[in-house]
């Protein structure tokens, strides 16, 4: 008998199974002590509870971005997005042109934003925070072509920071498998740098307070320099000649006029200032390419996500619901 107990003692594996220490952890923690002034111990215990999670690296190694504008699109410009924003911007109506108001954002703007990120706040992700920026933050897949695992751990120790000063159960805040949180989707730097307290309780709450989170997009694009009422994107069309190798893929800061782009081959669709500064983005449908003069407003939504794609869709969508509340 004793010798089977020993036997099993040596065979079983011992539950619960210990934490194992992932790779990085003293150094992330030395970081956190001398540079930020956590306590280290908390910070010690928080990394150990986080779980590698394998599908969360399968999520980051699929291209979603990578798709074509007439695969992008279906997704985003549906009846059901569009009519729960016009239900939305319905039951939030004050409070949206409250915020338009004070950050000088087009309110279908913010709608749209909510709208794709999260279906309206309706789903913001069921990924521990804690897990999914340890596991990109200490085991970036080594196979894709930029190593984002430094953007990663430092959004973990932002997240430290962020759940300490706002008093977040750091072990237990969800979201999305990068880590982004709430009905808005901010990262945690970007929560830290531009989220607002908008209904006045003391606290930012992107999750509960949709006040909070209106006002809280309204001002992250405010703070990149959204300037209300001015185009975002218009149609171009462009002649053989065009100059096609100029055109925006990554950055689309506008760095020509349109009258300079027009002399490059892009000519606007609509009637435009000559002076306006623009860049020329090239959208891939199912027939052909078409081309597009981007604007200020569409740089400032690509710094809520890079993918021009996603800017796209951002601003189709809004024209929709806004489209949709005028008929009301
Ligand atoms: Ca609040």
């Amino acid at each position: 008998m004793r010798i089977i107990l020993i036997l099993l003692l040596f065979t079983l594996p011992v539950l619960p199974v210990l934490a194992v220490e992932h790779p990085g952890t003293d150094e992330f923690v030395q970081r956190a002590v001398t540079e930020y002034g956590l306590p280290e111990q908390q910070v010690r215990d928080l990394l150990a509870n986080a779980e590698y999670k394998q599908s969360i690296v399968d999520a980051i190694s699929r291209p979603a971005e990578g798709k074509p504008w007439h695969e992008y699109r279906p997704i985003f410009l549906t009846d059901k997005r569009i009519n729960e924003g016009i239900d939305f911007w319905m039951e939030n109506r004050e409070l949206i042109a409250a915020a338009s108001q004070q950050y000088g954002v087009d309110e279908e703007i913010i709608v749209a934003i909510i709208g794709v990120e999260t279906f309206y706040g309706r789903i913001t992700g069921n990924y521990r925070t804690i897990d999914a920026l340890v596991t990109l933050g200490f085991y970036y897949p080594t196979n894709l072509a930029s190593d984002r695992s430094p953007f990663f751990s430092s959004e973990l120790m932002q997240f430290i920071q962020l759940a300490s000063e706002e008093g977040l159960p750091a072990a237990k805040v969800t979201g999305s498998y990068a880590g982004a949180m709430g009905m808005g989707q901010f990262m945690p730097s970007s929560y830290r740098e531009y989220a607002v307290d908008f209904d006045g309780d003391g606290s930012r709450d992107l999750w509960r307070s949709t006040p909070d989170v209106v006002g809280s997009v309204a001002n992250y694009l405010h703070r990149h320099g959204w300037q209300a009422g001015q185009p975002v994107v218009r149609r171009a069309l462009a002649s053989g000649e065009a100059a096609f190798d100029e055109i925006s893929t990554r950055n689309f800061t506008p760095t020509l006029t349109v009258a300079q782009w027009q002399e490059k081959g892009f000519t606007s669709s609509a009637d435009l200032p000559p002076e306006l500064p623009a860049a020329v983005m090239k959208l891939v449908e199912e027939d052909r390419n078409t081309y597009w003069l981007t604007f200020r407003n569409f740089y400032v939504i690509t710094r809520y996500n890079r993918s021009p794609r996603y800017a796209m869709a951002v601003y189709e969508l809004s024209q929709e619901i806004k489209k949709g509340m005028e008929t009301l």
